[in-house]
């Protein structure tokens, strides 16, 4: 048997065998339509159905502007998560837009690790074409290392609407804004923007800045009925502060979390909104609309895949 036959890849990380995840990341990745199929079966063998139940993993989504310390602050919650025995997938999505050249932030700050850790995986993809949105390769990618990882992490630039991607496919999302962050606190008091699970304002180091901006966040919260999300105040530059309280309230988050219903419930949203970009609105209208796709999903099994999910509404417009 081949090392990169997808059915054992899957069932390698369905056992946590990490060393299975850089092959399995590089079919996930492969969009021919030969890699397609296969990646497809690898995924089925470690999802929720082969699992017989939901992976154990803890997914967060962390998003925000650009350049206000996201990496940065991922690079001081890696050796809080290590220290507690947590092994650790980073997926960081780079916006299209600055590979495509004309960098407008210059070179992005890498998260920094022990490359001799195995327990730490970090891997940077390209984004969707629009801001904030995700690749079905990365959809599918947590999806895989959601098997083998006790923590997968996925890094968005994004802030405003574009959130919704990340919120499908994480447990946990935490929004990272810096100090006068003007712009998020009018979106968050318009209410047209998600409001996150966690927030954090990050280099806290520069002082009065940031605890006004905890102030004002916090305000803003309460207006739209949302005072029970947290605002931590981070600095992530040695020496680091507020990194474990943000590792306790992402857990926490997760602990009031009824996993079983939110997963279930977020790989349909994602077949609906992958079906939808992959084949227009036409094809969801030959569904009978978003309503009426919507019911059909709901008689899927539980434990599909999105995948699977995506091919049963393709069927189905066909029919
Ligand atoms: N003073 C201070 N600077 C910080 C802190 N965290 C990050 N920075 C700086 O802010 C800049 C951007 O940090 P990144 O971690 O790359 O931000 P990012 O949000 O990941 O950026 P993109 O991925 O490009 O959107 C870098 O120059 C960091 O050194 C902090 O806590 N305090
Ligand atoms: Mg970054």
């Amino acid at each position: 048997m081949s090392v990169d036959d997808p059915a054992e890849l899957g069932r390698r990380l369905r056992r946590r065998d990490r060393s299975a995840a850089p092959a399995a990341l590089n079919l996930i990745e492969n969009r021919s339509p030969g890699a397609r199929e296969r990646a497809g079966r690898l995924l089925a063998h470690a999802s929720p159905t082969a699992l017989g139940g939901e992976a154990p993993a803890h997914l967060v989504g962390v998003t925000g502007p650009p350049g206000v310390g996201k990496s940065t602050l991922l690079s001081a919650l890696l050796p809080v998560w290590r220290r507690q025995g947590r092994s650790v997938a980073v997926l960081a999505v780079d916006p299209s837009s600055r590979r495509s050249g004309g960098s407008l932030l210059g070179d992005r700050v890498r998260i920094e690790h022990d490359p001799k850790d195995d327990a730490v995986l970090i891997r940077s993809t390209a984004a969707a074409g629009r801001l904030g949105g995700l690749a079905p390769s990365t959809r599918e990618a947590v999806e895989a290392l959601a098997a083998a990882f006790d923590l997968v992490v996925v890094e968005t630039v994004g802030v405003g609407q574009s959130e919704t991607d990340v919120a499908d496919v994480c447990d946990t999302v935490a929004l990272v804004v810096q100090p006068a962050s003007g712009d998020v606190l009018q979106f968050l008091k318009a209410g047209i923007m998600e409001v996150p699970d966690v927030l954090v304002v990050t280099k806290a180091d520069l002082g009065s800045p940031a605890e006004r901006a905890r102030r004002d966040l916090a305000q803003a919260l309460a207006a739209i009925g949302s005072s029970s999300v947290p605002v931590v105040l981070v600095s992530s530059m040695p020496p680091p502060s507020g990194i474990e309280e943000l590792a306790d309230e992402l857990d926490a988050h997760r602990e009031r979390l009824d996993i079983d219903d939110r997963r279930p419930r977020s790989r349909r949203a994602s077949a609906l909104r992958e079906f939808t970009a992959e084949h227009g609105e036409r094809a969801l209208r030959s569904l009978g609309g978003r309503r009426e796709a919507e019911r059909f999903l709901a008689h899927q099994d539980e434990a599909a895949d999105v995948n699977t999910l995506v091919a049963a509404l393709e069927r189905r417009a066909r029919q």
